[in-house]
């Protein structure tokens, strides 16, 4: 019987079976909530049924509360009424999972009085990860069946765990066959009717928490051996609270103070950050006018021109999904440094056990190193990441042209270079696009797709195709100089250079930008990538303080010193050396310095990157403000927890953008006019991510 468009329940025998399907991921909506009460109700009232099972079509049991319901008015019946409906339940409840059990999918099923799954479903609190934690029951039922110690590191973490690992820590019943949960659900439900017996409630368990009840020095010593990051989240503390709580209140009590946490956490401001991060890195797959059915080419291999540090990551990413490399370098002793460095990257993997040998084996397998650009000529995919000179680019591709077989998509891995000039060196245009890494290439999940004026819409869809198979967040971006991540970096590497002549320290930009949440500050960075990328000294001018400090031989970590001075664990301190550099060349160029606020340094590195963003917005080279802010997120650090430059100027307000502007544009100059689009949405009101 249809209960609404999302419930059923139909009748196997004495059991009741209650499905759910609600794609794409059977979220706990309105109607879900709905469905499930009213099926439920059926269930009781009818005397015929003995027992339910729980149960979702599609892909996956129920992977969370609706978090596009969350920031909304609360619609009811909310979670807690539908649990409430299955606490209550007088006949046994069956939870059967598949696919993925997470947050509030895995709280329902902790409500439910027993649960089974499919051998490769999985279970989780990925709460954390969205700022939140557990807030319908997780903290208080979790601990009732595993214990203080796993529920902590279960929560804190965020990580999923298989349905092994579930049956043997007490969190499901049984394993089912892989494909036939239904039936085995069925079958699991009348055994249980059989077997007669009180309903068992984990409410009603108390021997897992017990032993940590009036003992504090159990979760103090659980946080102290947490890891740093663990340590550093925000949502650590609500956890030790409601932990606490778990082990020491009565569970009503326990799932109040939980509620309150909850709440607190889904109304503040890092929590909305990471929701719209998380639906953000969903968004940029959708491109406009690209339907879904686009026929996306097959990428069987792929050639990697250059072997260096970009190239050797680039390749890796193909290896590590499979798909056969070949790679090509100019000179024998170049191709064999950068196969060694594949080679030793995985081999470091391995010894760190996220490999097998077999696996690190066989990815090798699949490389095949060449002196020979003709060896390209009948691969699916090129990506040259030569050295970044657009004379030299347009003289590969002007090869590629020659050499690759028709329909071969030409990409190039520049960071800033216009990617229609290079196309223009081909008879192919349509082929080409760009494909920009970011360095570590292997590593980070950022890739900028960048769509020339002639590329063919069929190998944009290729291209979004490929960057989801390789396991990296393709954002599509329009041609222009540096893109979108790059473009508005320049706008920060300006001001943040400026800082320090104005009368900053480089360690005070970057204790500003560790205050705001950036993992590193831009000089760390700076000193961490190589202060001489691009510099030599047969070209040096000695005009800027990063030119001196590589004249200086000061070239960043690798030298032991750069902006900062560096022990021998790489650990950074001030440098007495820059310091006085610093104050010497700004007293040489007549510069006045001043005392600099926190709040100047911040606006001043942040403003004009959003400022920026605005003008790539308003050009079309993004397609939405949210992807600016998934580029920011995903290649350059920007804290999660901001949500990206875009959000976070939503945050703040566009009007005080604006305003902030327009003052440091009166003092220093047009760098700081504000956007038409900027200021257009500020008059209205109106926010980058409406
Ligand atoms: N709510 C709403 N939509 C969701 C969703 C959710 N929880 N999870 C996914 N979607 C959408 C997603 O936006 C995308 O939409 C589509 O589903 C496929 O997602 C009380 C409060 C389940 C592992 O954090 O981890 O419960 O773009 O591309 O790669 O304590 O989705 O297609 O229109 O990611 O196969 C806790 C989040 C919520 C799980 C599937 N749950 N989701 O991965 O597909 S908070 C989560 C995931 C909570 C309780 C608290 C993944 C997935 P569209 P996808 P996938």
């Amino acid at each position: 019987m249809e209960i609404n468009e999302v419930t059923s329940l139909t009748r196997e025998g004495d059991i009741a079976v209650l499905a759910i399907d609600s794609p794409p991921v059977n979220a706990l909506s309105l109607a879900v909530r709905k469905g499930i009460i009213d099926a439920l109700k059926h269930a009781q009232d009818d005397a015929a049924v003995k027992a339910v099972v729980l149960l979702c079509e599609g892909r996956t049991f129920i992977a969370g509360a609706d978090i596009t319901e969350f920031g909304a008015a609360p619609a009811s019946p909310n979670l807690y009424d539908m649990q409430d409906a299955l606490l209550a339940a007088t006949k046994p409840v069956v939870a059967a999972v598949h696919g993925s059990a997470l947050g509030g999918g895995f709280e329902t099923a902790l409500t439910c009085h027993y649960r089974i799954a499919s051998p490769s479903a999985s279970f989780g609190f990925p709460e954390v990860h969205l700022g939140l934690i557990p807030g319908a029951g997780g903290t208080q039922r979790l601990p009732r069946l595993v214990g203080i110690e796993k529920s902590f590191q279960l929560i804190t973490s965020g990580a999923p765990f298989n349905a092994k690992q579930a049956l043997e820590m007490g969190v499901i019943d049984e394993l089912t066959g892989e494909n036939s949960l239904r039936a085995d659900a069925v079958a699991f439900a009348n055994k249980i009717v059989q077997d007669g017996g009180p309903l068992r409630k984990i409410d009603d368990i108390d021997d897992k928490v017990v032993s940590a009840r009036g003992k504090p020095e159990i979760l103090e010593t659980l946080l102290k051996d947490a890891d740093r990051k663990i340590r550093a989240a925000y949502t650590t503390d609500y956890v030790m609270r409601a932990l606490d709580a778990a082990a020491n209140l009565p569970v009503a009590e326990g799932l109040a103070l939980e509620h309150q946490m909850f709440f607190e956490l889904m109304t503040s401001e890092q929590s909305a950050a990471l929701r719209h991060v998380f639906f953000a890195e969903r968004q940029v797959w959708k491109v406009p006018g690209l339907s879904a059915d686009t026929p996306a080419r097959a990428i069987g291999t792929v050639g990697v021109i250059g072997a260096g540090t970009m190239g050797g990551g680039i390749a890796m990413n193909f290896l590590n999904a499979g798909i056969p490399v070949k790679i090509v370098e100019t000179n024998q002793p170049a191709l064999d440094r950068g196969v060694e460095t594949i080679r030793r990257n995985y081999e470091n993997t391995v010894k760190k056990g996220r490999l097998s040998q077999e696996k690190a084996e066989a990815r090798m397998a699949l490389l095949s190193p060449s002196l020979q650009l003709e060896d390209l000529g009948d691969v699916d995919l090129i990506i040259e990441a030569v050295f970044e000179n657009m004379d030299i680019k347009k003289e590969v591709f002007g090869k590629l042209d020659a050499i690759a077989k028709p329909g071969a998509i030409l990409a190039t891995n520049t960071s800033f270079l216009d990617v229609d000039e290079i196309a223009a060196a081909t008879s192919r245009p349509q082929d080409v696009l760009g494909l920009h890494f970011f360095s570590p290439a292997n590593v980070m999940k950022l890739l900028e797709i960048v769509r020339g004026k002639e590329t063919d819409p069929a190998n944009v869809a290729t291209a979004m195709a490929l960057a989801k198979r390789i396991g990296k967040i393709g954002v599509l971006v329009g041609v222009c100089f540096g893109f979108v991540g790059n473009r508005m970096l320049a706008q920060q590497l300006r001001e943040m250079k400026g800082l320090i002549l104005e009368g900053a320290m480089p360690w005070d930009v970057d204790r500003v930008h560790l205050e705001f949440g950036f993992a590193m500050g831009p000089f760390s960075v700076a000193d961490l990538a190589g202060l001489d990328l691009g510099w030599s000294r047969e070209t040096s001018t000695g005009s800027t303080i990063q030119e001196i400090l590589c004249e200086m031989d000061r070239r960043g970590q690798k030298t032991g010193a750069g902006y900062y001075d560096y022990d021998e664990n790489r650990r950074p301190q001030p440098s007495p050396v820059v310091e006085e550099l610093i104050l010497d060349f700004a007293a040489k160029n007549g510069i006045a310095r001043r005392t600099i606020s926190d709040e100047e340094i911040l606006e001043r590195c942040v403003y004009p990157m959003i400022n920026e963003g605005a003008k790539i917005l308003e050009e079309g080279i993004a397609i939405r403000a949210s992807d600016i802010d998934v580029v920011w997120a995903n290649g350059y650090g920007f804290p999660r927890s901001r949500g990206g430059p875009m959000h976070y100027a939503d945050t703040v307000g566009l009007d005080h953008i604006v305003a902030r502007l327009e003052s440091y544009q009166a003092k220093l100059g047009e760098d700081f006019q504000p956007a038409p689009l900027l200021k257009k949405l500020a008059t209205q009101s109106k926010a980058f991510n409406a």
